[in-house]
């Protein structure tokens, strides 16, 4: 399967598209969103505002401009509550990412671990829902080609990282 694990700064990476865990106003941020924004330059803030806002669950996509990534997913992933609709948004971040980079014609895309930072969710099961989801669309895009690559930017998640990949 084109599912590999990489650990490092999600910026550094070329790639067709990175994806961000973005919030629903496309405002920027902290965490990987404000380095992805540092990284990219002021354009992609620019094509942000022009996007409007994303729903949690929803990926929208704008050029990569001064990343070595061709275009930047915006997705916004679910503040953990605890509740049954998590795991649910979480999965429909990956399954919609995965969806407009086919629309897009991508091959290649990078995953930050979607809500498990600032958005408080639980690394363990946050992974399981990102790996399961991921392999599930590989599965069911077998006649398309398509690398994902997902990021763990400290040893601790690179670590289950390994664990998932088996
Ligand atoms: N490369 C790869 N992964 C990174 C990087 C990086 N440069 N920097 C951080 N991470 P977070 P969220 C990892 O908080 O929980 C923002 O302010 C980090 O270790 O960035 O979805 C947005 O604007 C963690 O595992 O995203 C939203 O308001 C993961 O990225 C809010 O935070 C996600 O952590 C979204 O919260």
């Amino acid at each position: 399967m084109n599912l590999e694990i990489w650990q490092g700064d999600i910026t550094t990476l070329k790639v067709d598209a990175i994806v961000n865990a973005a919030n629903r106003e496309l405002r920027g941020g902290g965490g990987v969103d404000g380095a992805i924004h540092r990284a990219a330059g002021p354009k992609l803030d620019e094509a942000c505002r022009a996007l409007g806002s994303c729903e949690t669950g929803e990926a929208k996509i704008t050029p990569g401009f001064d990343l070595p990534a061709k275009y930047v997913i915006h997705t916004v992933g679910p503040v953990y509550s605890g509740s049954h609709s998590d795991p649910l948004l979480l999965a429909a971040c990956y399954r919609n990412s995965l969806r407009v980079a086919k629309e897009n014609g991508l091959h290649s895309v990078a995953f930050s671990a979607i809500s498990t930072g600032v958005y408080g969710y639980p690394l363990d099961a946050a992974s399981k829902v990102a790996f399961g989801e991921v392999r599930k669309w590989l599965r069911e895009h077998k006649d398309y080609q398509m690398r994902v690559i997902m990021v763990a930017y400290d040893a601790r998640t690179y670590a289950l990282y390994q664990k998932l990949l088996g």
